[in-house]
């Protein structure tokens, strides 16, 4: 990252050299004749205080030079570090060419440039915050208020060259990726790029399957019972794609239970954010659990005008004793009870881990079209509040 503080390196090539030596081959003129002035003086005088000998043989060249040989382009500033109009004062004291305060200020690629009071300023995109003329990503530090109050208790920016392998298991082979595709954790399916984590499925055979993809969670490292959960992501709405973002329970407190004497649903399941497919405008919340000894669910959707695949989006719940609530983008669309006992247990009373994954196809989604892919799942961050 360059400043845009105007300098003699920002000058033309074709001013900037010739200034410099041009000035050089003056000093050294400057100083021969100050150093015979200073003798001449020495020899001839009679006052031989010291004041005076430093006086006559300074070497400070600059203050030698005229004033008629101040101020222009490629000559020395001014004593009080100015020049002549439409010229500025460079780095090396010499009067340059004023830059655009702009010119190469990228903003890290993540905001623009504009000029305020003849200085570069960088206007951030979301998500990201100006520190000097970059733009960094806006990352809260553990402890922090959030906005409804809560404070940062974890957080996965994805900032790291690599997933962090103590926090996150990648999903190999669970059946919960859909029944089209196998998970895997290679880079062509997993890899954390520029600051996000790219999940990426892609059409070809490999094991029993014809797509691949992949998922990762926080099972056996990171674990919350309630709290607000959030994710930015920018998630793909090609034909069989069906990307979740959700919690499960970390210790199935309940053990296994009917409908199916297993741990699922008797132990709940919170999702955060689905959305398949057939309705690329729409996004899911749901809670799972057992009622009269069989599976049942309740949440809520709501529709995206433009499609959730436009751009990044927040999908988040906030988990109390009492209810979950679900928001895209900050804004509530459905809640639901987490306070009562169904079948005698309180389901939600437990702690959950995070998934994140692409699945693909059935049981719920359609069956992907092999044209449209690879498709990538886009995750810049995730972050919980307590
Ligand atoms: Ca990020």
């Amino acid at each position: 990252m360059t400043a845009a503080t105007p300098d003699a390196d920002k000058a033309p090539a074709s001013l900037q050299s010739p200034a410099r030596s041009n000035w050089a081959v003056f000093n050294v003129a400057a100083v021969l004749s100050a150093m015979i002035l200073g003798l001449a003086w020495a020899a001839c005088s009679d006052d031989d205080s010291p004041s005076d000998h430093n006086d006559a043989g300074r070497l400070d060249a600059a203050s030698d030079v005229d004033s008629s040989q101040r101020g222009g382009l490629g000559q020395p500033c001014y004593d009080d570090g100015t020049c002549d109009d439409g010229l500025v004062c460079g780095e090396a004291n010499l009067c340059i060419t004023p830059t655009d305060p702009c010119q190469e200020v990228d903003c890290s690629g993540h905001g623009t440039c504009s000029v305020s009071n003849d200085e570069a300023v960088c206007a951030c995109e979301e998500g990201y915050r100006a520190e000097g003329l970059t733009c960094i990503p806006d990352v809260p530090a553990i402890g922090d208020e959030g906005p409804d109050g809560r404070y940062l208790v974890w957080n996965e920016e994805f900032n790291e060259d690599e997933l962090d392998m103590d926090t996150w298991t990648v999903g190999k082979g669970l059946h919960y990726l859909g029944r089209e595709a196998y998970a895997t954790g290679r880079p062509e399916n997993l890899r954390v790029v520029d600051g996000h984590l790219e999940i990426i499925a892609i059409h070809e055979d490999y094991e029993d399957k014809h797509y691949t993809t992949s998922g990762i969670t926080t099972k056996n490292a990171q674990y919350w019972q309630y709290g607000r959960f959030e994710a930015r992501m920018w998630i793909p709405m090609a034909t069989g794609c069906w990307p979740a973002f959700w919690l499960m329970p970390e210790n199935a407190i309940y053990g296994p239970g009917p409908p199916r004497g297993n741990n699922w649903p008797r132990n709940g399941e919170i999702d955060i954010m689905e959305a398949i497919s057939q309705y690329p405008q729409r996004v899911w919340g749901t809670i799972h659990y057992v009622e009269n000894d069989e599976g049942a669910h309740v949440g809520g959707h709501m529709d995206y005008d433009p499609g959730l695949d436009d751009g990044y989006h927040i999908y988040s719940v906030v988990w109390t004793e009492s209810e979950v609530i679900w928001y895209f983008d900050n804004e509530e669309y459905a809640r639901a009870d987490a306070g009562t006992p169904r079948d005698g247990i309180l389901t939600f009373h437990q702690p959950f881990y995070i998934l994140l994954n692409l699945a693909l196809g059935q049981p719920w989604a359609e069956s992907p079209v092999a044209s449209e892919y690879p498709q990538t799942m886009l995750v810049d961050w995730v972050r919980v509040w307590q």
